[in-house]
Parts: structure tokens; C-alpha cells; sequence
């Protein structure tokens, strides 16, 4: 059983990884969810988690505010891909589910010196809040068992050439977290996560499932899908964040490669991963895994294993069939 804190801007892919992550109850114990500035401002998104949890019938989760701004510097939101509100503009009512009054970066730095190697952090938004824990607990790096990340590119960015969202929002606090020797950091990037595809057979099969986790996801993926289309032609949408959590579950979702990561902070480059392979640069010190490659199959297989385990078949045979009349 993994014990883990998830920091999250939600964010329409933040709502399916958390929602997975609930689901995963004989593997996964979600403590609680931190907020973050990135997808929505922080109190939108705040307020977001809180409707996620209310959709997934666990009005009991903590969930922490955290920081409402970049380290150093102003950022905006990603409405073109999540929606005014970050959650796909369906109108979802604000819930009664309450909000913890500790500030997030207090939460995350109590608890892991609390329970000191026990906390898997998966940190699926701009980093912030954890470099903002790491600059108010020289000891908090060291605390934290294992720390997975969706951000980052290898080799092609989102926002720039070469940037990724979560690291272009707040590149100062990447570059923190990376040099601050937690003990594992994996980065699942967008080299992997341009795998992990919501194609529209499986967007439809979400809707006949008709459960209200399933509508849900059916639901808020539609201005998402709709952000491809306009930029990329492309139908569907990535589950970016979701893959952090199919990892959690099961490593082998993922091909992995030893790595030193530096974050650029300036220039053209700003908010680019820099990643040193191992192989390549053996002189470099290891400070990280690098997601490369990941199954989208075995992917599927875990998401509906957890969240919708009767429909595990009928899903896999719709994939095959997809991907074999592409
Ligand atoms: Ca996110």
C-alpha cells in the first residue's frame, strides 16, 4: 500500500488522475490533495478538487490550498485546453465540501517530517508548492519517500518548442525540486505522455458506462478535445497526469531511463528540461528517472481495472480494434 499526498491544479487530466487514484483503494491511500496555481487560478482549482471529490463520494479527503502565484513571476492559465474554469465549462455546482485552513506547503512539509520516508508525493501541477516546502524545511526533500512528477520534456515541449506546461509555469521551482536530493524523483514527461491518447472510441465508451464518475470524465473532456482539434486537428485529448498515477500502480506502464535534469530559467529556453542520459553522459550525477516510452494498452488496462473493472474487455478489444484500422 502506497501512502500518498497528490499536489494538483485540476485540470481536466487532474480530474481523471485523481479519480483513479480514489478508485485504487487496495493499493493506493490518498491522504490528501494540495492545490496549486497552473490549469486555474488557485482558488478555482481549490474549488475544483473539491468537486472532484464530492463526484467521487469522499467528502471526508483533506484537501490544502497552497500558493496562488509562480515563485517569481506571473503566469497564465491554460483556458484553451481545461476551460475558463478548468474543468471543461459544464457548470458543475461548487460543493459543500470544506477545505482544510492549514496552507498546503505547511500541510506537505508537517507531514512528511511526521511520517519521515512513508509519503509517495505526486506532484501533477506547476511545482510551486513543493519548492516552497523545500525552501521552509532543509529536512523535507529527505522526508519524502519518492517523488513522482508529470512534467518536463525530453525532447518537445507544449508551450515553447521545448517547454513543458507545468515546468513553464513555474521553472525556478522545478529547478529547486530537482536539485534539492530527494532520494527518488521519477519525471514522467511528455515523452510518455504523448502516449496516453483518450481516443473518442473510449471518450464514448466512458458515456455507455453511464455511472456518474464515467459521464463525468465524459463531460469535462469535451472543451479539451475540442483544444486539440482547433490547434492539432487531432480527435481526442491527452491524460497527461493520469499516467503518474497508472505508474504509481503499476512501474512497468512506463520505460524509464537514468538521468541528471537541470530546468533552464531564462532565455529562449525558459521552463525546458534538460535531460543528460546516464548513457551519454556517465560523468553527470543520476538525480532522477525519465519516463521515455509508455504502453497505452497496459495504460487502459489499469485505468479501467480500477475505476470501471467490468468494462476491463470490452475496453481492451475497442483499443485493438482502434489501433489495428489505424
Ligand atoms: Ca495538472
Amino acid at each position: 500500500m502506497k501512502r500518498i499526498i497528490i499536489d494538483t491544479d485540476p485540470g481536466i487530466d487532474d480530474a481523471f488522475a485523481i479519480l483513479l487514484a480514489l478508485a485504487a483503494k487496495e493499493k493506493l491511500e490518498v491522504l490528501a490533495l494540495t492545490t496549486v496555481n497552473g490549469n486555474a487560478g488557485v482558488d478555482q482549482v481549490t474549488k475544483n478538487a473539491c468537486k472532484i471529490c464530492d463526484i467521487a463520494d469522499e467528502n471526508e479527503l483533506p484537501i490544502f490550498k497552497g500558493c496562488s502565484r509562480p515563485l517569481c513571476r506571473e503566469r497564465e492559465n491554460s483556458a484553451v485546453f481545461h476551460g475558463d474554469d478548468g474543468l471543461g465549462n459544464i457548470g458543475i455546482p461548487d460543493t459543500v465540501v470544506k477545505v482544510g485552513c492549514e496552507h498546503a506547503v505547511d500541510y506537505l512539509v508537517r507531514k512528511a517530517r511526521e511520517e519521515k520516508g512513508e509519503i509517495t508525493l505526486t506532484a501533477i501541477g506547476p511545482l510551486t508548492n513543493i519548492a516552497a516546502a523545500i525552501k521552509k524545511d532543509a529536512e523535507f526533500a529527505g522526508n519524502v519517500k519518492e517523488l513522482v512528477i508529470m512534467g518536463g520534456a525530453e525532447f518537445k515541449g507544449n508551450m515553447s518548442p521545448h517547454a513543458e506546461f507545468n515546468f513553464w509555469v513555474d521553472p525556478e521551482a522545478a529547478k529547486i525540486v530537482f536539485a534539492a536530493g530527494f532520494g527518488k524523483i521519477t519525471m514522467i514527461g511528455l515523452d510518455a505522455t504523448a502516449y496516453i491518447y483518450l481516443d473518442p472510441v473510449l471518450r464514448e465508451l466512458l458515456y455507455a458506462i453511464n455511472t456518474p464518475v464515467s459521464r463525468f470524465m465524459h463531460k469535462i473532456s469535451r472543451v479539451y478535445m475540442d483544444g486539440h482539434w482547433k490547434i492539432e486537428k487531432k480527435l481526442g485529448c491527452e491524460l497527461c497526469d493520469v499516467l503518474t498515477i497508472a505508474y504509481l500502480l503499476d512501474e512497468s506502464v512506463v520505460e524509464k531511463v537514468d538521468a541528471f535534469v537541470d530546468v533552464e530559467t531564462k532565455g529562449l529556453c525558459e521552463g525546458a528540461s534538460v535531460v543528460y542520459r546516464k548513457k551519454y553522459y556517465p560523468q553527470k550525477e543520476k538525480n532522477c528517472e525519465v519516463a521515455v516510452k509508455a504502453d497505452v494498452k497496459h495504460f487502459y488496462d489499469i485505468f479501467f481495472k480500477y475505476l470501471f473493472p467490468e468494462y476491463l474487455a470490452t475496453a481492451a478489444q475497442l483499443l485493438t480494434n482502434y489501433y489495428d484500422s489505424k
